[in-house]
């Protein structure tokens, strides 16, 4: 049993989970101390088809509320999370391992989507379009798309689901929601609280927000159910391709936010104390399992070894440990199989000629069963072998270069296309990092890492990242369907392109 185990209960009553949704077969697990904490009662594929076909019952209705009163259901539910914070951003530090500032960071990303998608909805825009025909007018608009099925990973359990829920709910879209099997208590906490929401709100229809816990199976149910308009995935590139194949297969949409192999780039004008506390935060945090964590350092051979010497110290230094008994930076991996891919990880990368830093598991009293991991500074020969895949785990390899367009060629040259950052003062590298020419990510930072976006800007990466964009900018109109209207508001029949047709 996990030492968290009584306190993990008392959150989810207060939270408000209800009683009938504990004590099934699946069981939660802390990472922490790796002991279990809770378990759920997994979604059999009946109820999960269930909760689909009364979702999309529920949209049938929510689409007609107006845009502004469906905002005042999300506001409602950042005002729960507002009051719940702790207890939630304390859930997620138990059920994933994260240190109490993530933790609470987390539910603060929820409360902020709330906030813009309040905005939003009295700001679905459309157009009006000039018409090449007299007396006529175009428009475009926005229409609730429909169901929005949501696959989420352990990583981030509540932050990425809010992310979607939120844009999704205020678009006039029901949602159904696959937790990481990882991460279900958190899940049925972030479903109480909006369950609250959705009573404070009074008449929002029953089934708007399901909730389906369980395997990949139900994930392959929500791809493959042709009710659900928009899949919205997040997790492995594996995972995103079997996700996004079925659901085009049945031409649905699908919204992919896949792996990340993020780099950045150390020029030899970069600030090297602010990059190192940068470097530090973006690598390590999180114990390396964020979508953004920063993967790979190409750094300038002018400042490599001023710079590798510092990270050196840091990565010898760096506390690792349960991040709720004391204080620490680096927290637990989220189990066996991530520690068991990081030693891989590292064995190949010693095999390519890598020399390492770090790595290897940390005994940590009372946590036996947990497995955390000293964070790993590789210095490798090449761009070769591991560095061209993702491993969730804390491993940052480094390599030199010579001139930025070998470094802009290093940090475009993997598979993944989610995040990347130049640490520069020299403007005219900043912006050729920037051009079109430049990092070919659908993040790219300057004088910062490349992790802990702010949802404001579209968040999401190119090639084997999937493609898809959640969170802010206009990254809404992925959760609606757009219209084009002509109207003739004349008393003749003028085709486009001039064509004639008399009759
Ligand atoms: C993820 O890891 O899937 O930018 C999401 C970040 C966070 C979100 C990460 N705001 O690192």
């Amino acid at each position: 049993m996990s030492r968290y185990v009584s306190e993990t209960k008392t959150i989810l009553e207060r939270l408000g989970v209800p009683a009938g949704a504990l004590g099934g077969q699946l069981v939660a697990r802390s990472p922490l101390d790796g002991g279990p904490i809770g378990a759920v009662k997994p979604t059999t594929p009946e109820a999960a088809d269930a909760i689909i076909g009364k979702a999309a019952e529920a949209f049938a209705l929510w689409r007609k509320v107006p845009a502004p009163r469906r905002g005042e259901l999300v506001r409602l539910f950042g005002e729960q999370l507002r009051a719940n914070k702790d207890d939630l951003g304390r859930l997620v530090s138990i059920e994933v391992g994260k240190v109490p500032s993530e933790g609470l960071g987390e539910v603060q990303e929820m409360i902020d989507i709330c906030d813009f998608a309040l905005g939003l909805s009295r700001q679905l825009y459309g157009l009006v379009i000039a018409s090449e025909r007299p007396d006529h007018r175009m428009i475009e608009q926005w229409h609730p798309a429909g169901v929005v099925g949501i696959i989420s990973a352990f990583n981030f359990p509540v932050a990425v689901w809010a992310w979607n829920a939120a844009l999704a709910l205020a678009c006039g879209d029901a949602i159904v929601w696959k937790p990481s099997e990882k991460a279900p208590l958190t899940a049925l906490a972030c479903q109480a609280l909006l369950m609250r929401a959705i009573a404070q709100f009074g008449d929002a229809p029953e089934g708007l927000s399901g909730l389906i816990i369980g395997e990949r199976d139900l994930g392959e149910l929500l791809a493959e159910d042709h009710r659900v308009a928009v899949v919205s995935a997040t997790g492995s590139t594996r995972m995103g391709r079997a996700v996004g194949e079925a659901v085009a297969r049945r031409f649905g949409r699908s919204i992919l936010e896949l792996g990340g192999n993020n780099a950045s780039i150390v020029a030899p004008s970069a600030d090297l104390d602010l990059a190192l506390r940068a470097i530090a935060f973006a690598a390590m945090g999180t114990a390396g399992q964020r979508c953004t964590t920063l993967r790979r350092l190409v750094v300038h051979e002018s400042v490599y070894d001023a710079l590798l010497h510092r990270l050196r110290t840091v990565y010898g230094a760096v506390a690792v440990g349960d991040p709720l008994a004391g204080e620490t930076l680096v927290g637990p991996l989220i189990d066996r199989s991530a520690f068991e891919g990081m030693e891989r990880a590292l064995d190949t990368a010693r095999a390519a000629g890598g020399t390492v830093t770090g790595g290897g598991r940390v005994a940590v009293e009372g946590a036996e069963a947990a497995f955390y991991a000293r964070p790993a500074l590789v210095e490798m020969p090449g761009q070769t072998g591991p560095m061209l895949e993702e491993t969730f785990a804390p491993i940052l390899y480094v390599v030199r270069y010579r001139d930025i367009e070998e470094a802009i060629a290093l940090q475009n040259g993997v598979p993944q296309g989610l995040s990347s950052s130049i640490f520069a003062t020299d403007m005219r590298e900043i912006e050729q990092f920037l051009s079109a020419a430049g990092s070919d990510c659908g993040i790219a930072n300057v004088n910062m890492g490349p992790s802990g976006a702010e949802i404001g800007g579209a968040f999401g990466g190119e090639k084997e990242t999937g493609g898809g964009r959640e969170s802010g900018s206009d990254a809404w109109k992925g959760y609606m369907r757009r219209q084009t209207s002509a109207i003739n508001y004349g008393r003749t029949l003028p085709l486009a392109q001039g064509v004639k047709f008399d009759i």
